[in-house]
């Protein structure tokens, strides 16, 4: 039997997040931009050193559709890299894609340049692509965007629900003919797209969305026709046909955005392709770490003291570090965020926010916030506003009439 066609599977880059970044002199962009770019450095790395037969991009490559030139460079420079060594597929993301479906996608300028080895994924389409260990028939799916499937004039007037259906049946359509035209070819067989499963777990696109999603059923990608199914756009790593055939698979993004994936990998999928017996792994790359850390210090004299001893001995060097710290509303002036910022030197970036227990929640005591009626903790709510006594009642029956308009 033939050696395995070795594919690199990687999503969702999305150069020019800038949340948790210093700017960095040296280059003028922010330390976070770096962050994504050498991230992608080391899936390119990894799929050279391992000699890779292809490699899919299921996209996503900016954090919106005007990047920088800079970015632009930066990301164009890395797929060079790619494409000079393997037939590399640029699928086109939700968020590579123009509002317009006239306007040029971030990603064009590699079609119109004739960039050799690069693939562009702009509609769906399916083609046998030559590698040097045999040829694969590789399929795409671009993100489905509404104003550009059902831009037809037969949708005027339909409800959101019955544009959705009409999508979603769009899409399965599309699918379904890739699929048709896989099975002519007896080969290893690759779906990539960028759209959202209707049973994937969610992950960081949801701060970052643009609009609402069409959900495609993981039956519908599920197909017996295929080897793999590469997809990008949800941020989370997972396999959504686990143990089946075709695996299913979300490569994940390869940074993290916010403080949702601080427990989740990172990395890529390294696919060993053949008709009828595809193996994959995931592997992780060093995306900066997230830290949330607690700090109760409610009962100590000195806040910042306490604090400092708390994060003592923690490793959150280089990660971006939210410290949360409970208080009474009495320390709040002796609390010294700047002396705990700098006892979180090594940080890479930290933001404090502060619990302050508010005479509310001392009012509530034991009460559990469950245990009241709505109209209780409006109540309460309107007593820590200070509002006069007579507006209090005013409001408070105010709340009660829209309460029972609208239960
Ligand atoms: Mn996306």
């Amino acid at each position: 039997m033939a050696d395995p066609i070795h594919l690199l599977h990687f999503a969702d880059v999305h150069i020019g997040m800038e949340n948790y970044g210093r700017l960095d002199p040296s280059t003028g962009t922010s330390s976070r931009v770096r962050d994504f770019l050498d991230r992608l450095d080391e899936v390119i790395d990894f799929g050279i050193e391992h000699e890779m037969d292809l490699a899919v991009f299921a996209g996503d490559a900016f954090k919106n559709r005007d990047p920088e030139p800079t970015q632009q460079r930066e990301f164009a420079a890395r797929i060079k890299r790619l494409a000079d060594a393997v037939p590399t597929l640029l699928l086109v993301g939700n968020h590579d894609m123009p509002g317009m479906a006239a306007k040029a996608s971030s990603m064009d300028i590699f079609q119109a340049l004739d960039v050799p080895g690069v693939i562009l994924g702009a509609r769906p389409e399916g083609r046998v692509i030559e590698t040097r260990n045999g040829p694969v028939f590789l399929a795409w799916m671009p993100y489905p965007s509404r104003n550009r499937l059902l831009a037809r004039d037969e949708y005027q007037g339909n409800s959101i629900e019955e544009l959705e259906m009409a999508l979603r049946k769009v899409v399965a359509e599309i699918l379904g003919d890739l699929a048709l035209q896989a099975e002519a070819h007896d080969m290893p067989r690759v779906l990539a797209g960028h759209l959202a499963a209707a049973e994937a777990k969610l992950g960081s696109e949801r701060t970052v969305m643009l609009g609402r999603d069409v959900a495609v059923f993981t039956s519908t990608l599920a197909e017996p026709a295929w080897d793999y199914v590469a997809l990008g756009h949800i941020h989370k790593h997972q396999d959504l046909n686990p143990g089946g055939r075709p695996p299913v698979v979300y490569s994940g993004s390869l940074e993290r955005i916010d403080f949702g994936e601080e427990g989740e990998p990172k990395g890529f999928c390294w696919v060993e392709l053949e008709r009828g017996g595809t193996r994959w792994s995931f592997h992780q790359v060093q995306a900066r770490p997230f830290k949330t850390v607690h700090v109760d210090a409610r009962d100590q004299s000195d806040p910042t003291e306490a604090t400092l001893a708390a994060v003592e001995g923690m490793s959150l060097a280089g990660a971006v570090v939210r410290l949360i710290i409970r208080l009474r509303a009495d320390q709040q002036t002796g609390f010294r965020e700047r002396e705990v910022e700098a006892g979180l030197g090594e940080a890479s970036s930290v933001v404090i926010v502060r619990e302050v227990e508010t005479e509310a929640r001392a009012r509530l005591g034991d009460l559990s916030p469950e245990a009241l009626t709505p109209i209780q903790l409006v109540d309460i709510f309107f007593q820590t506003r200070q509002e006069a006594p007579e507006r209090q009642q005013a409001l408070l029956g105010r709340a009660e009439e829209l309460m029972r308009d609208t239960g």
